[in-house]
Formats: structure tokens, sequence, C-alpha cells
């Protein structure tokens, strides 16, 4: 990858580090090593490829080189801890902004808490990981967005699509990689001062790919005994509020929840 665009975030004091490598486990993990050795400030750590790239609850996240932005953001001053699920929300506008942005459409939605999703089909999916080390606290957001991959493996076929797909051609992907920097960056320091996401309250429920439609919710210990809902928005935590058929609203966490639609993925 051509490092200049990214030097461009050192210059303009974004970024404190960028570690740009060919092949990585994961870049959430360079990240946390990182972090662990005590480094402070802002990194960006993309790689080429990833050869055990993660999604939630160890999912596999394919990494294929050279066709994919893999990258992660290290954050080591965050002061709201405890609401790392903000920044999942954050990173999701971000990336969907741009992308519609670059492509000059409307075409990518949020999938409520962390997918971009262009035609039903995944297109990005976020993992924000937390580390402490002391008292200190450190967030990382792994983003990964599939820019040029032409064709995916049969179990991700019908739900996986990538920019290339979509727009007929290959992405700039340090243009696209480094204005989603920018704009999360932007983002979480208004974030970080007001505490609250009602500043992009309006914006992230106009791109929710599911706004006003059925979903089905489900969770590891399965308290949803209602589905389907109705999707109506996010509060100002970034909890998903969704309507029961007796037409009560109910506020939900993010945790280790899926929203499905009714016929399947979106
Ligand atoms: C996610 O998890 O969507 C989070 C993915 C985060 C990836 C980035 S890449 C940079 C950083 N380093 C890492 O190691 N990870 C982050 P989840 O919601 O659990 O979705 C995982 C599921 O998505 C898998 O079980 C597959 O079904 C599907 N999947 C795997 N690879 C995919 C891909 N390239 N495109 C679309 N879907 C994929």
């Amino acid at each position: 990858m051509d490092r200049t665009r990214f030097e461009y975030l050192i210059e303009d004091g974004v970024l404190e580090r960028v570690i740009a490598e060919e092949e990585v486990s994961s870049t959430n993990d360079v990240a946390k090593s990182l972090s662990r050795d005590g480094f402070s400030g802002r990194a960006l750590i993309i790689s080429e490829l990833q050869t055990a790239g993660r999604g939630r609850l160890g999912r596999n996240w394919s990494s294929p080189a050279g066709t994919g932005i893999w990258m992660s953001l290290l954050d080591t001053e965050i002061e709201h801890l405890e609401n790392i699920s903000g920044i999942t929300l954050l990173a999701g506008l971000a990336v969907t902004e741009t992308i519609n942005d670059y492509m000059g459409t409307d075409r990518a939605r949020i999938k409520w808490p962390n997918d971009v999703v262009i035609n039903g089909r995944k297109v990005c999916g976020i993992l924000t990981e937390l580390v402490s080390s002391g008292d200190k606290g450190s967030v990382i957001v792994g983003i990964g967005i599939n820019a040029s991959i032409s064709e995916f493996p049969e179990e991700l076929r019908d739900k996986a699509t990538s920019l290339l797909i979509e727009m007929g051609s290959a992405p700039d992907r340090e243009k696209i990689a480094s204005e989603v920097v920018r704009r999360l960056t932007e983002l979480t320091s208004v974030y970080r001062t007001s505490g609250s996401l009602s500043f992009i309250q309006d914006r992230y429920q106009s791109l929710m790919v599911n706004r006003e439609k059925e979903v089905i919710l489900s969770s590891a210990n399965g308290d949803f005994f209602d589905n389907p809902y109705i999707a109506k928005g996010i509060d100002e935590e970034g909890n998903l509020i969704v309507l029961d058929k007796a037409g009560k609203l109910h506020a939900v966490r993010s945790g280790e929840i899926s929203v499905r639609g009714m016929l399947g993925y979106v």
C-alpha cells in the first residue's frame, strides 16, 4: 500500500503513528501489543493480508491479500471507557458516509450495531475491543472493508459483497482508509466531549438498513420472547430502539446480540 496518504494523517495531527504491514495475524492484535508496550496517542495499523482476521465471538474474518482495507485504529486516550459500543456506531457511520461519498450514492447502509451493507450484503464489519493496562484503558477499533474482492468463498457468497462488485471498478483503498480514519477521529472527539451520541442520531437513523422494518433479535441467553420487533432507531447511548407487538418500546444494548431480517441477513 502507498504509505503517503497515511503519512499526511500524521502531518495533520490526526495520528501519532502509522504501521503499514504486508502480513499480520490480525491488525487488532498488533494494536493490542502496541498499547501494552506503552504507546500513547492514536495509531493506525493497516495490513495487506491478515492470517487470523477475527470477527465477534471468535468468528473468522476473511482477509485475503491486497483486496481489502484491513485496519485498526488504536486510541489510548479514551475516557468514556464504559461505552465502547458507542465507538462502534461512530465507526459504522464513518465508513458508511465515506463509502457513499466515494461512490456518489446513498447505497451503503448501516446494519446496527457493527455491519455496513450494500444491496443487502455485508461490505464491512467492525470489531471494537478494549485493552486495559493498570488504570489506563485503550480502545481498538478494527475495521474490515471488502475493497476489490471479486469472488468470495462459498460460505460467504450470499451475504458478502465488495466495493469492486458494487461499483464495477477497484476503489482507491488508501483514499477510503484515510478518509474513514479522519472522520472517525473527528466523531470520536465530539463524542468524548459530549458523552452522548445525540449529535449523530439523525444521520445514523437515516442510514439504518432496517429502520421501520421487522427484525428478529437473538442473544446467547435467548431473552427475546416477542420476535419480530420493529426497528425504530437508536437512542443517545447507541442502544437499538425496537417496538414490540403490544406497542411498547424497548432499548436493546449491543453486547452480543444478533439482529436479522425476516428473510435472512438483512
Ligand atoms: C465482524 O464480526 O463483522 C467484525 C469484523 C472485523 C474485521 C476487522 S479487519 C481489521 C481488524 N482485525 C481483525 O482481526 N478484525 C478487524 P461479526 O459480526 O462477528 O461477523 C463475522 C461474520 O462475518 C463471519 O462469521 C462470516 O459469516 C462473515 N464474514 C467473514 N469474513 C467476511 C468478509 N470478508 N466479508 C463479509 N462477511 C464476512
